[in-house]
């Protein structure tokens, strides 16, 4: 059974200045939705809330995305869990906050299983409702049993022991060691002529860094740390040894998780499936194919963006190809916030232009300020979605765990998915109800609380106000932060003047903490 957000509310006793009871009748639309749909989830990484055109880009096209807006619902306040990477997926497939579980900051290439198998995951959900499950390209969320003993040499403990059937990853990021894929636990195109070795902690004897090699740095150069183990001319976080034919080339991996998407789609035509579709655009290091090069204003990063339009469209195709589009959710959204430099010198931020990444948002990724968690978030299912509608209503990628389980009539067992509610019908624009509240995560683990008028920011011990490296505001203050969300963004703090309203929100906050 999921959550209601009803007893949720009655259960903190909660007063009703701030959170309306909601009106949510959590089988509304089910009369209309076939049992079965198949859910593709796109999740692409640091895009920002004012990257595609149809939020107001303005320096790369993104014609497939706008063409999904066009044909679904596009959501303008629609919330991360957290401003960074591993904190948002860890709790947007498990339904869990990641602030209530230690070991899920941003994770090396070597880190351990996050999610352990025992924990019920969406995927899980969706598998033992008799979808055929899948996980494609940015995983992050660590491989094997412990922290640095992999041997990548060897079956790894995998996706598959959390719920999803296929999988075809990157154990972290691209500018991560190792930079091979994962397919169902083994190093995709495994070359045996050259052992794969990874370290966190020291480098291999005779293998070149970045640092001490800038003359190898033949793609990319960094601007900040990615100065250790260079792979295909771009230097990487961590020490690696070996891979050979199984590295893989940053200009292909949009080409080559598509590919894996698009096979998946096919093989699983007649049957219902979940794909998790989780691009490495527009993270560092951005790399995009030739042929999405040089088209935009704003060089490396817009081209990603064009590079993650164009995967998007292949899917779409796909699936009117073989007549699916009817019966398929889809549902593209960012993990976080947008970053110009994350340490490469990709002239992000000099050929920015009047492209706004964040849109009218203050701050950015790894920011407590709405630019580190307010994300693009896209729905389309033409069965049941009113085409080309916009929403304000607020909501969090918490509650697609619970809210896919209404879509496809799972139960859920007794315990998981705790933090997540049923928001199908916001989801798909019926219900006009907002969340009561959202939980934002900054990288530094401050969190705030939101509601739709108000944003209080706990206080934070970190002085720092802009991050050197990214040049982004992060939001922390050592005094308490309010600001008024229906004036434009989060300029005035007001805390002092309204300090009922920062002790309310104290409060939830508490109690949700404490549950
Ligand atoms: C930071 C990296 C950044 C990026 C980030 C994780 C440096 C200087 N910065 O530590 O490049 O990899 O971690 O991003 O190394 S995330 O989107 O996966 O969370
Ligand atoms: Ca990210």
């Amino acid at each position: 059974m999921t959550i209601k957000k009803k007893d949720i509310l009655i259960g903190l006793g909660i007063g009703s200045i701030f959170l309306p009871v909601p009106s949510l009748s959590q089988q509304k639309n089910s009369e209309e939705v076939k049992p079965t749909p198949n859910v593709i989830l796109i999740y692409a990484d640091d895009l920002g809330y004012g990257d595609l055109e149809c939020y107001g880009g303005s320096g790369a096209a993104t014609p497939n995305i706008n063409r999904l807006a066009q044909n679904g619902i596009r959501f303008t306040n629609a919330h991360a869990t957290a401003a960074t990477s591993t904190p948002s997926r860890y709790s947007m497939l498990t339904g869990e906050y990641a602030w209530r579980k230690k070991g899920t900051d941003i994770a090396a290439g070597n880190a351990g299983m996050i999610i352990r198998p025992e924990q019920y995951t969406m995927a899980d959900m969706f598998k033992n409702s008799g979808y055929t499950t899948a996980a494609i390209g940015k995983w992050h969320l660590g491989l094997g049993d412990k922290s640095g003993e992999q041997d990548w040499n060897a079956p790894l403990p995998t996706a598959l022991d959390i719920g999803f059937d296929y999988s075809y990853i990157m154990a972290a990021t691209a500018d991560r060691v190792p930079c091979v894929f994962i397919e169902n636990g083994k190093v995709a195109n495994y070359d045996p002529s050259a052992p794969i070795e990874v370290s966190y902690q020291k480098p291999f004897e005779g293998e070149p860094l970045g640092k001490n090699h800038p003359e190898l740095l033949y793609n990319l150069k960094h601007s900040n740390g990615h100065d250790m183990a260079i792979i295909n001319g771009i230097g990487r976080i961590g020490y690696m040894k070996g891979g050979g034919k199984a590295l893989w080339k940053d200009e292909n991996i949009a080409d080559s998780i598509t590919t894996h998407a698009l096979n998946f789609i096919r093989e699983n035509k007649n049957n219902p499936f979940f794909l998790y579709f989780a691009t490495n655009d527009v993270h560092v290091p951005r790399f995009p194919h030739d042929r999405f090069r040089g088209k935009n204003p704003m060089g490396l990063r817009g081209d990603a963006i064009v590079q993650f339009d164009w995967c998007v469209g292949q899917l779409m195709e796909e699936l009117d190809k073989l007549g699916l589009t009817q019966n398929t959710m889809i549902i593209l959204s960012s993990d976080n916030g947008p970053v110009l430099d994350d340490g490469y010198a990709d002239q992000a931020q000099e050929l920015v232009g009047n492209h706004k990444p964040a849109g009218p948002l203050r701050g950015g990724k790894y920011s407590a300020f709405e630019g580190g968690t307010r994300i693009p978030a896209i729905v389309s299912y033409p069965t049941i979605v009113e085409k080309g509608k916009i929403s304000d209503v607020l909501v969090s990628q918490i509650d697609w765990f619970a809210s896919f389980a209404t879509l496809i009539h799972a139960i859920l067992p007794k315990g998981s998915a705790s933090d997540s509610f049923d928001m199908l019908s916001n989801w798909f624009g019926k219900d006009n109800t907002d969340r009561p509240w959202v939980i934002e995560q900054a990288s530094d683990h401050t969190l705030s609380i939101r509601t739709k008028d108000w944003k209080y920011i706990e206080t934070s011990f970190n002085p720092v106000k802009v991050a050197r490296v990214t040049n982004i505001e992060t939001g922390y203050s050592t005094e308490p932060q309010l600001y008024d969300m229906k004036e434009s963004t989060e300029q005035t703090n007001k805390a002092s003047l309204h300090p009922e309203i920062v002790f309310k929100l104290q409060q939830i906050l508490k109690k949700i903490q404490k549950q």
